[in-house]
């Protein structure tokens, strides 16, 4: 039915396929009904200020203030002189969202330490971000992706690894590129205001160090998921609808002059955005289309709970039932893989386009993610 890809509250468990050495990312795998994915809430949120630090409160949301349909941004501005890039070389794993954890235990813990033989109640926790990396991967097909996880206390801890492509990548990419990299963030600047009485300030600094963070619980299937995502505004007014509901997503994209290039756009950038948004519960994504001069000609709103319809003339489209169930069906073979519960344990799940997910273990290795202060604060 068109409503398939919505949040579902009733329970239906799928039966996992044997255990095996390998998973499969073959679209056909993953064409059945829609899995449970109960209505994402908000657990709480925290912040990160122009020096990275950390604080459990949302100092830095900020507002959206709805633009003119064809505004005339120039998102090259402020490019040289006004830029605080954030330094992508430190891998900050999970580090954020665990300090959340400890400043907030007893909220994710209703029944108390005590009454649970677990740490946590979730199974899994990590970024939204590598959510995402997992629901689009049947239809990858540039870059492939590196996770670790770590069972420890019954939780599943998932933190990224750069991959060799990824580095190289990184430390390589061009003066125009880094230049595109900031118009997103100049996007943004222009679109959001520090609080409700205030204006955009597009004469200000942009720095990447500042975001702010929500703290989604919600269930894949039999899957308790805990993850947190960058959001980068609400709407202003205070009758909105609770977080997530009132949350905007921000995305700046090329300007589309040809049927070739919507064509492209909803096979392949409608994808991240999708996935992306629908994981928290992010209702909208307000899409900046720029020209090559990186000048905003034109504001859309896409509407989440649309996109599927959008796509659907699309020969040969990307399924948003496929995502959520190869997404699950990768936390169901994580659960299998993963079954030492140790912080010194990790297990490196590996992926490359057209190829399957393969793991490997590593004891006391380069690959431990799990600081010694959330150890010792989660054991006591
Ligand atoms: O170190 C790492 N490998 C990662 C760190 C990978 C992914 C995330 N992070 C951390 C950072 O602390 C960041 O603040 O997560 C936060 C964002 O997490 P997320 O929401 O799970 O990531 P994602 O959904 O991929 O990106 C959301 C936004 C991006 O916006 P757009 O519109 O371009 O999708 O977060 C920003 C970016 O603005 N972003 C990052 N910010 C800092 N470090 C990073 C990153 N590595 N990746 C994306
Ligand atoms: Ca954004």
């Amino acid at each position: 039915t068109n409503t398939q890809h919505q949040y579902r509250s009733e329970s239906s468990l799928g039966q996992n396929p044997l255990s095996c050495r390998t998973l499969s990312t073959r679209r056909e795998l993953y064409e059945r009904d829609f899995p449970v994915y109960k209505q994402p809430v908000e657990v709480g949120c925290f912040s990160l200020d122009s020096e990275r630090r950390f604080f459990n409160d949302s100092r830095q949301m900020r507002y959206y203030m709805e633009p003119d349909r064809n505004p005339n941004f120039n998102l090259r501005d402020g490019y040289r002189d006004r830029f605080i890039k954030r330094d992508d070389s430190v891998k900050e794993r999970l580090d954020h969202i665990l300090r959340w954890i400890v400043a907030n235990k007893s909220k994710i813990n209703p029944t108390g330490a005590a009454a649970s033989p677990r740490a946590l109640d979730v199974d899994f926790v990590t970024w939204r971000g590598h959510l995402t990396k997992l629901l689009t991967t049947p239809y990858e097909t540039r870059e492939g992706w590196l996770l670790a996880v770590t069972r420890f206390r019954g939780t599943f801890y998932i933190s990224e690894v750069e991959t060799e492509a990824a580095r190289r990548e990184r430390e390589n990419r061009t003066e125009r590129h880094e230049e595109m990299m900031y118009w997103g963030y100049k996007f943004e600047q222009y679109t959001c205001a520090d609080n409700t009485h205030s204006l955009p300030d597009p004469g200000g600094v942009v720095n990447t160090n500042e975001a702010f963070c929500t703290v989604v619980q919600t269930r894949l299937a039999d899957h308790r998921l805990l993850f947190s995502g960058e959001v980068d505004c609400r709407d202003k007014d205070p009758k909105a609808p609770a977080a997530p509901a009132c949350y905007v997503e921000l995305k700046t994209s090329a300007e589309i002059c040809t049927p070739k290039q919507r064509s492209n756009f909803h096979r392949f950038k409608l994808l991240k955005w999708w996935a992306q948004s629908f994981l928290p519960g992010v209702p909208r994504v307000v899409a900046g289309f720029r020209d090559q001069e990186g000048v905003v000609v034109s504001v859309e709103t896409f509407h989440i709970s649309k996109i599927s319809h959008l796509i659907k003339n699309e020969y040969n489209c990307w399924k948003p039932t496929v995502c959520m169930n190869f997404c699950c069906d990768f936390l169901s073979f994580v659960k299998r893989v993963v079954t030492e519960d140790s912080p010194r344990v990790v297990y490196l799940f590996s992926w490359d386009p057209y190829k399957d997910v393969t793991y490997s273990a590593h004891r006391d290795a380069q690959y431990c993610f799990l600081p010694h202060w959330y150890v010792e604060e989660m054991t006591r």
